[in-house]
């Protein structure tokens, strides 16, 4: 019997962590249910007490894993990500060149623990059109390394599918919701991270979630 999985995330317009591994268990074709936590909740019952109930560490996203009748959380991002691409290798969520493999990682891990002047200043409000506040020097710095380092890899690999390694992988994931906020803030992107950024947007799985969360900023929960 295959396994049962279950994506504990977050309001679709805000939680960027929760998209992550969103599109890699899209991109694996892998039947899932999906539980949304209303994020940013302080009445009754809180984001806190909701999300409790799936994660240890008190954060969505949540991977649910039932299979053999037992069950697995898996907790983190990159690490739902890392889970899914081990248990669905024809996915190839990662690189099949060893060279480029390590790449990705590094993309993946960059974004993963870096970038929080970006983070904070640039939050994701996918369905959202609105114009950049006045960004710190730090924060003009990240956008202009996310910016340099698609450039980079685009240089490369884009003729191979068009993704930052070629075809889609993990790194893809980290960056999707960062396409998200450039362009919401109307972020001005070199040629190539364009042609990306309109990919990237392009996926169904991304559709999926803009449709969601524009429906979250219509009912004013987002
Ligand atoms: N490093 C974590 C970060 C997860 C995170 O910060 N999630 C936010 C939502 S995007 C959260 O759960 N916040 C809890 C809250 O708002 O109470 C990951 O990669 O999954």
């Amino acid at each position: 019997m295959s396994a049962q999985y279950t994506l504990v995330v977050g309001t679709k317009n805000w939680s960027s962590w929760s998209l992550r591994p969103y599109l890699a268990l899209r991109a694996t074709g892998a039947p899932f249910e999906e539980v949304v936590i209303q994020l940013r909740r302080s009445e009754s019952p809180s984001t806190k007490e909701q999300i409790q109930k799936y994660s240890p560490a008190g954060r969505v996203p949540v991977l649910k894993i039932e299979e053999n009748g037992s069950a697995t959380s898996v907790w983190d991002s990159l690490a739902i990500c890392e889970t899914l691409a081990e248990r669905h290798p024809e996915a190839k969520l990662w690189p099949a060149d060893a060279h480029a493999r390590a790449l990705a990682r590094s993309y993946a891990a960059e974004m993963h623990s870096g970038f929080p002047d970006l983070r904070e200043q640039l939050s994701m409000d996918f369905a959202r059109k609105t114009p950049a506040p006045q960004l710190r020097e730090a924060t003009q710095e990240q956008v202009a390394r996310v910016l340099e380092s698609w450039e980079g890899a685009l240089a490369k690999y884009e003729t191979g599918g068009g993704f930052l390694f070629g075809t889609f992988s993990v790194a893809d994931c980290m960056y999707g919701p960062v396409v998200s906020r450039f362009l919401t803030y109307g972020i001005k992107m070199p040629a190539a991270s364009q042609r990306y950024a309109e990919r990237i947007m392009a996926l169904p799985a991304m559709k999926d979630w803009g449709a969601a969360a524009k429906a979250e900023v219509e009912s004013g929960i987002a």
